[in-house]
C-alpha cells in the first residue's frame, strides 16, 4: 500500500467493512487498512455474540468506528448502512471491502491514487482469481456479465460482483435515496447497473481475490443465485423503458 490516505480538500476517504460472522481475518484486514491510514467503519450485521466480541476488540485496538445493526440485513443492507454512516461522519468517499480477507490489499494504494485523481469517479475492482475460486461461482459470474451488458446496454462494466470499490458518496447516496437496491448478494450488481443508468463515471482496476480466505463464505448458492436472477429481471424492465435515453446518450458520445 504505497499511497497513504491523506485528507485532500474534497477528498476525505474511509473504509466501510460489512461484517457478518467473519471474525477470523477481521483483525488482519482492519490493521492493514489502518496501516495505510484508512479510517475504518465496521458494520456489524447482526453477528453472533462470538464475532460481535471480536468486532468490539478490533474496533478498540484500531480506534475504528462501529455501526451495529439490530438484526441481520444482508451484505447490501450492511454496506448501504455503512455508506450512510460514512457520510454522516463527514467522509466524502468510502472503500467497500470484505471482512474475510478475500481482497488483496497490496495495490490498494493504486485505488486510492486513482480516486484522488478522479474524485467524481467510482473506482471499481475487477477480480483476478487464483485457483481457489469455486467453479460454480465462476460460471454464475459469466451469466451475470451477460445480463449486465444487456441491462446497461453497454460493455463498459467489467465486473459487477466484486465488492471492492471506492464510492464517491454524494452521487451514491443520491441513488440510495431515490431507489430500492438489493440488500443481499444482489447489491453489488444492482447498484452498479443503476449508477451506470445515471451516467456515473467508473474506472476499473484489478484486485487479486482469494476464495475463501478464512474458509467461510455466507453466499447461499441457491437463494442468492435466485435473488440475483430476480434482480436481473427487474433491471431488464428498468432498462427497457430507459433504452431510448441510454441509446441516445451513447449515440451523442
Ligand atoms: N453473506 C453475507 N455476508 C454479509 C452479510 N452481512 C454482511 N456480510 C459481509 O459481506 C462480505 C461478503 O460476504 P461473503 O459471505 O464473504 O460473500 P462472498 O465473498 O461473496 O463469498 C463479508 O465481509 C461479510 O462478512 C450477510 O447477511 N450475508
Ligand atoms: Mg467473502
Amino acid at each position: 500500500m504505497a499511497t497513504q490516505v491523506a485528507f485532500q480538500g474534497f477528498h476525505k476517504p474511509c473504509a466501510v467493512i460489512p461484517v457478518y460472522n467473519h471474525e477470523q481475518a477481521l483483525a488482519q484486514v482492519v490493521h492493514a487498512l489502518r496501516a495505510g491510514g484508512w479510517p475504518c467503519v465496521l458494520v456489524d450485521d447482526g453477528s453472533d455474540p462470538g464475532c460481535a466480541r471480536v468486532i468490539e476488540q478490533v474496533v478498540a485496538q484500531t480506534a475504528s468506528h462501529l455501526l451495529r445493526l439490530p438484526s441481520n440485513q444482508g451484505k447490501g443492507g450492511a454496506v448501504m448502512a455503512g455508506l450512510r454512516e460514512a457520510a454522516r461522519l463527514g467522509y466524502s468517499h468510502a472503500l467497500q471491502v470484505d471482512a474475510d480477507g478475500q481482497h488483496d490489499l497490496d495495490n490498494l494504494g493504486d485505488f486510492l491514487a486513482d480516486s484522488q485523481a478522479h474524485p467524481q469517479a467510482l473506482i471499481c475492482g475487477y477480480p483476478r482469481y487464483d485457483a481457489s475460486v469455486p467453479k460454480s461461482r465462476l460460471y454464475a459470474r459469466y451469466l451475470t456479465h451477460v445480463w449486465v451488458w444487456i441491462n446497461s446496454l453497454s460493455l463498459h462494466i467489467r465486473d459487477s460482483m466484486c465488492g471492492f470499490r471506492i464510492y464517491p458518496l454524494t452521487p451514491t447516496l443520491a441513488l440510495l435515496d431515490a431507489v430500492t437496491i438489493g440488500k443481499r448478494m444482489d447489491f453489488d450488481t444492482d447498484i452498479l447497473v443503476r449508477l451506470s443508468w445515471r451516467n456515473q463515471p467508473m474506472r476499473w482496476l484489478p484486485v487479486r481475490v482469494h476464495y475463501p480466505a478464512d474458509g467461510v463464505s455466507h453466499f447461499r448458492l441457491l437463494q442468492d443465485n435466485l435473488l440475483i436472477s430476480k434482480m436481473h429481471a427487474r433491471l431488464f424492465f428498468g432498462m427497457l423503458w430507459r433504452a431510448p435515453q441510454l441509446l441516445w446518450r451513447r449515440w451523442r458520445g
